[in-house]
């Protein structure tokens, strides 16, 4: 492997790298292949995958109160969406926003040009006076490039629980980050799935049609695909653990039995021992004591924090200090 590491792809060194570590773990930012996209569609549709629907009827329950908080003494807003895809929730709130005349502008970001040139000309459509300026890249370089000419006030979006998808340590490093790409009054709106019944949240990771097992298996299926593997997927069992403790839910690929799987790519053979796991996701829940210190340490204040009737989910409005 060392000979070809400077010619290999980052996923073939990334996969190299985290099948060599010990405990053995993969990042989930490789499910999303055009297959994980479409089941990671399907999840949003489960009847156990409760955070989607959360999210819908707070935006939809609440979109007045969420206005008023957005626009505050203000009377306009650049709005902009970190990892838009879609864009199924936020068409509420714009739909609401333009309704009401305000005067507000929509700046979808995503790595992605495919997903923001589906999400532009579906708005073009659903919402036609809407003013939208899509930016592919990287969230950071979008900000900056949207910070040269910053006459409004901000409020970025960051919805799904995305931020749960991140190491704990590395969430407070990126809020941070964002919030120094921020200036002082604007606004940052985040999605947290909150700790609640142990069973409810392990059921959104285990469901009865097996969708997320699909999911979680698809990462094995893309690396067979992409970098010339030989993982047999009847070997590998999807495992979701939640730790009630730290709000820590994990997702696992424990292998079954002892084999050894074959990776072109990387020209190696990795060993697995009989119930060997491999950590394949983390989705951190919170309670809401833990985000307002993630608020502090990141230099913003919590303004208000809209829950769903059950107290499942929460959309935190917070302000840049
Ligand atoms: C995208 N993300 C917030 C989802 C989650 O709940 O962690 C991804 C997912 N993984 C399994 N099911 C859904």
């Amino acid at each position: 492997m060392s000979d070809t590491t400077a010619t290999l792809s980052t996923f073939a060194r990334d996969i190299h790298s985290g099948l060599t570590s010990n405990p053995k773990c993969l990042s989930s930012k490789y499910f999303y292949d055009e297959k994980g996209d479409q089941l990671f569609q399907s999840i949003m549709d489960l009847e156990e995958y409760y955070l989607t629907r959360c999210e819908f009827e707070i935006f939809d329950q609440q979109k007045e109160e969420i206005l008023k908080s957005f626009l505050a003494n203000d009377t306009s807003f650049k709005l902009v969406e970190l990892g838009a895809g879609d864009g199924t929730k936020t068409k509420i709130l714009l739909k609401h926003f333009t309704n009401e005349g305000v005067d507000f502008s929509y700046s979808p970001i995503d790595i992605s040009q495919h997903v923001l040139d589906i999400l532009s000309g579906d708005l073009k459509k659903s919402i036609p006076k809407l003013h939208v300026n899509a930016i592919q890249g990287d969230y950071f370089d979008a900000l900056a490039k949207l910070n040269e000419n910053h006459f409004q006030k901000e409020v970025v979006l960051f919805l799904g629980s995305n931020i749960g998808n991140f190491s704990n340590g590395s969430a407070p490093k990126f809020l941070k980050r964002l919030g120094d790409n921020l200036s002082s009054g604007d606004l940052l709106f985040i999605g947290f799935d909150l700790m609640k019944d142990p069973n409810v949240i392990l059921s959104a990771y285990n469901d009865k049609l097996g969708v997320t097992k699909e999911f979680n298996l698809n990462l094995l299926v893309r690396i067979n695909n992409e970098l010339g593997a030989n993982f047999d997927l009847e070997g590998f069992e999807h495992f979701p653990t939640y730790d009630p403790i730290t709000g820590e839910t994990k997702s696992h690929l424990v292998s079954n039995k002892a084999q050894q799987v074959f990776i072109e790519a990387t020209g190696e053979t990795y060993s697995f021992d009989a119930w060997e796991a491999i950590h394949t996701e983390v989705s951190q829940k919170y309670s809401l004591k833990s985000i307002r210190q993630f608020a502090e340490q990141a230099g913003f204040k919590v303004m208000k924090n809209f829950t769903d009737k059950n107290n499942y989910y929460v959309d935190s409005l917070w302000e840049k200090i």
